[in-house]
């Protein structure tokens, strides 16, 4: 009964609970709350986690020590002793206090159900289209069910529990905490309260202070307490509001008053019937989620459990849950980044443990940034707000780190932050020293300009721009043998070439080059946009002119660094060197043909499994290299269990990417890859169907994502890898140049063949510094399937539609 509605939504479904596995449990969110929902059956656990519950405190952790031995540093790595290099930037970049703190969690609700063991009929869901999960059994004659929802618009977590017979619920809940510093209360037989501070770590005291109130509301029956459980017994069915909250006001600021705000979001929650707040609650979140729909035929394969179907994955033919995964994705987003909150970390909102991998925080070489790629993309435009607003105090902070330790103008940020926005170097100078965490994240409020044509906004965050610009500036410096002006003390994210005696140190990195091209291309395009700053544009197009180009080596790669040393053999799951393909627009199929050729060559040396938000990454190469089948390969080998892939990530039973361990950005990566593989706008022209695998190519449809210039695509159809139904809606105005594998024409309107450059200021592109090829280097450019390019000019709000011709 169930896995033909199960085939049919958008659910993810099992039948068996989690038992102890947390990557069994399905997540809920609401941007501030997150809960993980074993569905077990004698005692149900629901562990939660709250935004700005982190340990410590407003804290700094720049090393100024940095400034002294700059020159020194430099000095080393142009004289090729990077060893020497490493070991004193371990002293003086490194940091000597906060290696950035951990996001933590608040704790477990425990509810246990006497005499249910033994139950049957077992079943367990996530509605993707509702965001409620729901657990259901039989025990003896009556059907239990429990629905868990993480309320947007009342901000607790609810928890109905109903039984088919009247009289037949009972239960006792209890709380418990990894957290060493928490007390537990009982108040009235009706509230379950703990009171908490956080730990300190690494020398920085924990400060912040969290309250949860969990209120239970029976129907019939009675309640009883002791100090530390609740105990409800034969009620027809009982209604359970979490509320947490801290005193966290900013990164800054720790003088909120978390009791106040427990106990508010409480009282309006508890005073507003159920079924009332799981309608708003669904209508508050199917704004965000109905946006996009991503249609694929369901086969035979999609009629089983959820973790089935991630076994059966890769060897049967299940179109579908690629979808579904798509849509998972999106769900994650919404759950996990909500406006006004944090932005989603390593886990999103859901962990654990109170030394979680990589402390839970914001790795900014790569991990944030891609947590972020669905936002614009998928229509979740909103839900990048958190994002940017870190983005925007980073680039308050990082004006110290810039000046104390580099004595540059403008804001830095390196590898890592957390809540507190820590812009000083962190873990040992082999990650830590690269510089370009606050330059990479500041492309993403360009991005959202793009995808939005906000003036207002671009006005507002051109400061940033030039700051992140500033600083490279004045930070850059001569190479003594080849003349550019790169960044020295320097790495490629994490990867050392074989040449540096186990050292990353470096100069004149790829990755960098590319990340200062687009910080000094999207503040030059700004300003002239916003009209000002004249001369700043003049030093930053004569500093630009000067950066190192892409080179091609001599296995006909893409360099990750700027001497030749790439090793062919090199599967490291960091190909950095390939920022510029994306999420950037440098190496282009049509503009730098070679370019383009090497970069496949780089992406087939790298090979495929790797880490789990490595293969996502590596989804949205492929649909770049407009490879549809390669893409679907990757998306195969991360939706594959864990231990399968050798020495490889994977994906768990609740659709959790793993790195190992859980870590969301593959999730996302993922999510944005395949929108990649439907329709990208970054080349000049929104271009469909780029990279359709054969496996999909039967039919489909994907309806509201997004494109650059402010186009919604409000659908795409595709029948026999040919798009015959394309509805594009302008938002904007402006010249739409369309990019289609197959003849288009337009029921009415005036369908042009493109001709020149397109003509809508969106699509601007800076060229590409022309590459310097290694004579060994032979670049095969690819053949490009055929496509067939149009303009239309349209108006704001009006929606075109094409067909097949
Ligand atoms: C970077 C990656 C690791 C991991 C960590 C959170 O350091 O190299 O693979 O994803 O971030």
């Amino acid at each position: 009964m169930q896995s033909i509605h199960a085939q049919t939504s958008l659910k993810l479904w099992y039948n068996k609970p989690s038992g102890k596995i947390w990557e069994n449990a399905l997540p809920v969110g609401n941007g501030r709350l997150g809960a993980m929902v074993y569905g077990n059956v004698g005692t149900e656990i629901i562990q939660l986690n709250e935004h700005t519950l982190w340990s410590g405190s407003p804290n700094r952790n720049d090393n100024p020590q940095a400034l002294d031995s700059l020159e020194l540093i430099r000095k080393l790595i142009f004289e090729g002793k990077q060893k020497q290099a490493e070991q004193l930037a371990n002293k003086v970049i490194i940091s000597k206090q906060s290696h950035g703190q951990m996001f933590e969690p608040a704790g477990e609700l425990h509810l246990s159900f006497p005499g249910h063991d033994t139950y049957s009929d077992y079943y367990r869901e996530l509605d993707l289209e509702r965001a409620v999960s729901k657990t259901t059994y039989t025990v003896g004659d009556v059907q239990y069910t429990r629905t868990v929802f993480a309320s947007f618009p009342d901000r607790v977590i609810v928890i109905r529990l109903t039984a088919s017979k009247p009289g037949s619920l009972s239960f006792t809940a209890s709380y418990s905490s990894p957290q060493p510093q928490v007390d537990v209360k009982t108040h009235q037989s009706r509230q379950l309260v703990f009171n908490g501070t956080t730990i300190d770590h690494e020398g920085v005291k924990g400060l912040v202070r969290f309250k949860g109130i969990t209120e239970f509301k029976p129907e019939g029956g009675s309640s009883s307490s002791n100090d530390s459980t609740i105990s409800i017994k034969n009620a027809n069915s009982a209604t359970i509001y979490i509320s947490i909250a801290t005193n966290f006001n900013s990164y800054l600021d720790l003088s909120g008053d978390e009791q106040k705000r427990a106990a508010s979001f409480l009282s309006r929650a508890v005073s507003k019937p159920y079924s009332e707040m799981l309608k708003t609650h669904i209508s508050a979140y199917q704004k965000y989620f109905n946006r996009v729909k991503f249609t694929l035929e369901p086969t035979e394969a999609a009629k089983l459990p959820t973790d089935e179907r991630l076994k059966n994955f890769s060897s049967v033919d299940d179109p579908q849950f690629a979808a579904l995964y798509y849509q998972f994705g999106r769900y994650l987003l919404i759950s996990s980044s909500q406006p006004g909150g944090q932005p989603a970390n390593l886990q999103g909102i859901w962990n654990r443990s109170l030394r979680p991998a990589w402390d839970s925080k914001y790795t900014i070489n790569i991990n944030a940034q891609m947590n972020y790629w669905p936002a614009e993309r998928t229509n979740l435009s909103e839900l990048h707000e958190p994002f940017l607003k870190m983005v925007r105090e980073l680039a308050v902070a990082g004006q110290k780190t810039a000046k104390d330790m580099y004595g540059a103008r403008g804001w830095v940020a390196h590898h890592n932050t957390d809540i507190w926005r820590a812009t000083g170097a962190v873990d040992g100078a082999f990650w830590g020293a690269w510089a370009h965490g606050g330059g990479w994240t500041s492309q993403h409020l360009w991005e959202h300009y793009l995808y939005t044509g906000n003036k207002a906004f671009l006005q507002d965050i051109y400061p940033i721009l030039k700051g992140a610009a500033l600083f490279y500036v004045d930070f850059l410096v001569e190479h003594p043998k080849y003349g550019y002006l790169v960044v020295n003390p320097d790495e490629s994210p994490e990867n050392a070439p074989q040449a540096h005696q186990g050292s990353s140190l470096d100069a004149g990195v790829t990755m960098t080059n590319q990340i200062v091209f687009d910080v000094f291309s999207s503040t030059i395009r700004a300003a002239e946009i916003l009209k000002k700053d004249k001369a700043f544009i003049d030093t930053l197009i004569r500093t630009r002119n000067r950066l190192a180009p892409m080179h091609i080596g001599q296995h006909g790669q893409v360099q990750e660094w700027l001497d030749d040393i790439d090793d062919p053999q090199d599967n490291h799951r960091h190909v950095s060197h390939l920022y510029g393909l994306f999420p950037s627009n440098q190496i282009s199929a049509y503009r730098t043909p070679e370019l383009f050729s090497a970069a496949k060559n780089t992406l087939l040396q790298r090979g495929d499994v790797s880490t789990g938000w490595s293969m996502g990454w590596k989804v949205n190469w492929w649909a770049r290299m407009q490879d549809g089948n390669h893409a679907y390969k990757l998306i195969k080998n991360q939706l594959t269990p864990l231990g399968v892939n050798k020495g490889g990530g994977g994906t768990y039973n609740n659709l959790f990417d793993a790195h190992p361990p859980f870590q969301i950005d593959g999730n996302f990566g993922c999510t944005s890859g395949m929108t990649e593989m439907l329709v990208q706008s970054a080349d000049g022209a929104v271009h469909v169907l780029p990279a359709l695998p054969d496996a999909w190519s039967a039919s489909g449809s994907i309806e509201g994502i997004r494109a650059i210039g402010g186009f919604e695509i409000v659908r795409v159809e595709w029948k026999n890898a040919r798009l015959v139904r394309l509805d594009v809606k302008s938002t904007l105005g402006g010249n739409l140049r369309l990019r289609v594998p197959n003849p288009i024409k337009q029921s009415s309107g005036a369908l042009k063949l493109a001709k020149g450059e397109n003509v809508n200021p969106f699509f601007k592109i800076t060229p590409t510094p022309k590459p310097v090829i290694s004579a060994k280097a032979n670049p095969q450019v690819p053949e490009l399937k055929k496509t067939q390019e149009y303009d239309v000019a349209t108006l704001p709000g009006r929606v075109y539609s094409f067909y097949a011709q």
